[in-house]
C-alpha cells in the first residue's frame, strides 16, 4: 500500500555517541558484510545503500554535557542527518532499513518516518523503554532517551530544536520490556503508554501480544508501521553481542515472529535494527548476533511469508 516498486533503502549509521561502549558503530557494516544487501536482492527487492562513512565529521570539537546528557551536540547533528535520509527515502516510497549504531539514532528514524507518514505508529522492541528525559536519566546516555524527544516531553533544549513533537503516546507500543527505570515506569503510566513486557509475552504468547499491540496502535490496520528493533530485546543467548544485555528476553522465534507478523500486515514502512556490537563477546557470539540481525531484517521484508 505505502511501499512503491519493492525498493529498500538501506542506511547504515556507524555511530556510538549515544552510549559509552566502543564497537556498536561497527554493527551496521557487519550486517552488510554478512550479505544483507545480496539477501534482499535474492528476495527480489531492489536495494540502495548509504554507508555514511563520514559521520565522524559531524563530531563537534567541544561537546560538554547539557542537562546531564552526554555528547548532546554530536547526537543531535547525527540524528538530524538520519532524519533527513530516512524521510527522503520514505517519501520516495522506499522501505527504509536503518542499521545502527546505538539506539539514540531512533530520534532520527522516528522523526524521518513521521515526517513522511504523520499518521504512522511506532512498535518498539526492546528490553528497555528508552523514554528517559534529561531530568530522569541517571546514565546520561542518549540511547536511553530517544522516545522522550520525539514525544516532545524532553523539555526545550536549543540544540535539539529541530526535533518535532511527532509521536503521540497512543501511537506507541512496546514489546519485550524487562529493565525499565522507575522514572520511566512513571512516564509510561502518566501518558497511558501501552507496553507488553516479557511477563505479558509469557502470559499470552507472542501471537496474542502482537495482535493486541496492533489493535492498540493500529486498530483499523490502515496506518503505516515503523518498527524499531533493539537486539537486546532478544535473550542474550540469542543476541549476545550487545551493550546492555538483560536476561529473560525474547526467543529466536518470538523475535522473528514479530517481524513476520508486521510484514504480513503489508503496512510496515521502516525497520531499525539497532545495538549490534561486534566488539563484545567472542567470535561465535558476534556471528550469531549479526546473523540474527540479518534474518530479522529479511523477515521484516517478507522472507518467511508464504
Ligand atoms: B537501549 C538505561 N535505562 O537510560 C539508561 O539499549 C538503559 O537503547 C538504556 O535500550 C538502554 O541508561 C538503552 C539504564
Ligand atoms: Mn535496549
Ligand atoms: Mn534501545
Ligand atoms: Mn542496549
Amino acid at each position: 500500500k505505502f511501499i512503491k516498486n519493492r525498493r529498500a533503502a538501506v542506511l547504515a549509521f556507524p555511530f556510538n555517541g549515544g552510549q559509552g561502549r566502543e564497537g556498536v558503530e561497527l554493527g551496521g557494516m557487519h550486517l552488510i558484510e554478512h550479505g544483507i544487501l545480496e539477501q534482499l536482492k535474492e528476495m527480489e527487492w531492489e536495494t540502495s545503500f548509504e554507508p555514511n562513512e563520514n559521520i565522524d565529521t559531524l563530531r563537534p570539537n567541544s561537546d560538554p554535557d547539557i542537562e546531564g546528557l552526554k555528547k548532546p551536540r554530536f547526537v543531535s547533528s547525527v540524528t538530524k542527518k538520519v532524519a533527513e535520509q530516512v524521510s527522503t527515502a520514505a517519501k520516495a516510497g522506499d522501505f527504509v532499513v536503518t542499521l545502527g549504531g546505538d539506539h539514540s539514532l531512533a530520534m532520527g528514524t522516528v522523526s524521518g518516518v513521521f515526517e513522511a507518514y504523520p499518521d504512522a505508529c511506532l512498535i518498539w522492541i526492546d528490553a528497555h523503554a528508552d523514554i528517559n528525559t534529561p531530568s530522569t536519566t541517571d546514565s546520561g546516555n542518549m540511547h536511553g532517551c530517544p522516545i522522550s524527544f520525539v514525544m516532545g516531553i524532553a523539555g526545550d533544549i536549543p540544540e535539539f530544536a529541530w526535533i518535532k513533537k511527532c509521536l503521540l503516546p497512543e501511537r506507541l507500543v512496546y514489546i519485550g520490556l524487562r529493565d525499565v527505570d522507575p522514572a520511566e515506569k512513571k512516564i509510561l503510566k502518566d501518558y497511558g503508554i501501552k507496553a507488553f513486557s516479557m511477563h505479558h509475552v509469557d502470559k499470552y504468547g507472542i501471537g496474542k501480544v502482537v495482535d493486541m499491540a496492533l489493535d492498540h496502535v493500529n486498530p483499523n490496520r490502515d496506518r503505516p508501521i515503523h518498527l524499531s528493533f533493539d537486539v537486546d530485546a532478544l535473550d542474550p543467548s540469542v543476541a549476545p553481542s550487545t551493550g546492555t544485555p538483560v536476561r529473560g528476553g525474547l526467543t529466536f522465534r518470538e523475535g522473528h515472529y514479530i517481524c513476520e507478523a508486521l510484514a504480513e500486515t503489508g503496512l510496515l514502512v521502516a525497520a531499525d535494527i539497532m545495538e549490534v556490537n561486534p566488539a563484545l563477546e567472542d567470535e561465535q557470539a558476534v556471528f550469531q548476533t549479526v546473523q540474527v540481525g540479518c534474518s530479522l531484517t529479511r523477515c521484516c521484508l517478507g522472507e518467511t511469508l508464504l
